[in-house]
């Protein structure tokens, strides 16, 4: 038999936390870009939580931008999804309300385009991934080599990427006399809020200079720092979220119990109450955005290509293993080091860290950390080998973690999942040493920063890695430069 798809609350089994207001009797207040597991699991959990202890019209439109999944899972359940919070201490079954539908695909950019300039819509959020925005990290500027945003320079009126649609949204708002909204950047980027606002004003200012000046003087691009280690949904997850509600629920995530939400609090429009919820608003979230990227991200990083490497399928698989679990310890150490003062405990955070990447109730793929590597390595490695560079300290750890990815460059190739794969395969097209496999990736235009490529020691740090790593396996590897700690 099959069961019936959720949606409605009334029927969800006893023992799951439901929406503490009613989902129908709040507009909706939020558009969000890029409806994926991740947005799932973190803002629109803080945005239930909002919503039921503040009440306001603060629900949330999502936007696919591609694909059609995330809409064929939940509008046919009301926008209603089951959140399990997986832990050793057992599973923890909660309904959301928080969204109110999707639009997705190409097709209903007309509908997007609506919803952006509907006169409720007060926020615009996004976690796209790095890879969509399309701004270059070295100038700031709209990267014209990025297909969305050379599309969309062509065809300003009909945008399809995620600078052009704001852009054209914020015109349509400015020449309606609308206020404007805020632009809420979640996805892992460095100073993710004021990378997007200077992508955003060269994108408007080759269109048009004065809606730029107008984009400057009314819309604010805060800053946040999101955190929830949110592994894909599997089979495994819609059949726990079944058994839990009762009912079938396509929309089904799993994630864990520990999540963190560091919010800029600069709203041009107002906001909800997502402290409710546990996020932190602040003057400066930088220093957490550091924090973040460097410690959580940048292990995730290095343990997903060497761990990769060595065999492992999640993240527990590495932290099972001792050789590994030292090395990624190793990689907190020293990303710390490089880290402004910050009001938290370093140790205790890391200690956290390293409990959450055991949590064994989490499937985390290494595979899934281990895509788009070009847009992942320089916020969470290179930046802080910079760093590390101007204050005398280790680098080793950094370049351990860029010859990992070189070497899963060269091992996977011909299955590589990154924006820059063809370039990675033909830059490695004619080599065959260490030296020129590392010379040729650190050339990849847009990549290593210049500082960091042109400091000898990093790439003899590097080279020598490498070579370590092409002459003996992995797991050789690995054990020796753990036993030498
Ligand atoms: C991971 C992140 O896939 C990745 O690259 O490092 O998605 C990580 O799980 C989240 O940032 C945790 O908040």
């Amino acid at each position: 038999m099959t069961q019936a798809r959720l949606t409605d609350l009334s029927a969800v089994k006893d023992g799951v936390i439901k929406p503490g207001y009613t989902p129908a009797d709040h507009g909706n207040g939020i558009v969000h870009l890029g409806l994926g597991a991740f947005h799932r699991a973190h803002q629109a959990v803080y945005t239930d939580d909002a919503l039921a202890a503040s009440g306001g019209d603060w629900r949330i439109i999502g936007v696919s931008l591609r694909s059609t999944t995330s809409a064929d899972q939940l509008n046919p359940q009301n926008g209603l999804y089951t959140v399990l919070e997986r832990s050793s201490a057992g599973t923890k079954p909660r309904v959301l309300g928080s969204i109110s539908g999707v639009l997705a695909g190409p097709a209903a950019l007309p509908q997007v385009i609506e919803a952006l300039t509907a006169e409720g819509t007060k926020i615009v959020s996004l976690t796209v991934t790095e890879k969509a925005y399309g701004i270059r990290r070295d100038t700031g500027e709209a990267d014209t080599s990025h297909p969305a945003v050379a599309h969309d320079l062509e065809n300003p009126d009909a945008p399809t990427g995620v600078l052009g649609l704001i852009v054209k949204a914020l015109r349509i708002r400015r020449d309606a006399g609308l206020p404007a909204f805020t632009v809420l950047c979640c996805d892992n980027l460095a100073e993710n809020g004021a990378h997007l606002r200077s992508g955003t004003l060269d994108f408007a200012k080759r269109i048009d200079p004065n809606l730029a000046e107008w984009i400057a003087a009314n819309v604010t691009f805060p800053s946040t720092m999101v955190d929830r280690i949110t592994p894909a949904s599997t089979a495994q997850t819609l059949e726990d979220a079944q058994a839990a509600t009762g009912f079938s629920d396509l929309a089904a995530i799993e994630t864990e119990p520990f999540s963190q939400w560091v919010i800029e609090d600069d709203f041009t429009n107002g906001r909800p109450d997502w402290d409710k919820g546990g996020a932190l608003f602040v003057q400066d979230v930088v220093p957490y955005e550091m924090m973040k990227l460097r410690m959580l991200n940048g292990a995730h990083s290095m343990l997903a290509y060497a761990g990769n490497l060595c065999g492992c399928t999640y993240v527990r698989d590495v932290m099972d293993n001792a050789d590994l679990a030292k090395l990624v310890d190793r990689h907190m150490r020293a990303a710390a080091a490089t880290l402004p003062d910050l009001e938290v405990d370093i140790d205790a955070y890391r200690a956290d860290l390293i409990s959450r990447f055991e949590n064994k109730s989490i499937a985390h793929e290494t595979a899934q950390i281990a895509q788009d590597g070009t847009e992942k390595l320089p916020p969470r490695i290179f930046a802080p080998a910079l760093d590390a560079i101007a204050k005398g300290q280790d680098i080793d750890p950094f370049a351990f973690a860029a010859a990992a990815w070189m070497t899963f460059a060269v091992e996977k190739q011909n299955t590589l999942q990154d924006p820059r794969a063809d370039d990675i395969r033909a830059a490695l097209a004619n080599e065959t040493t260490a030296e020129g496999i590392s010379n040729a990736l650190h050339a990849l235009s847009g990549f290593v920063p210049s500082d960091l490529q042109g400091h000898a020691p990093w790439r003899a740090a590097v080279a020598a890695h490498l070579q370590a790593m092409m002459q003996q396996s992995l797991p050789n590897v690995v054990a020796s430069t753990a036993r030498a700690l």
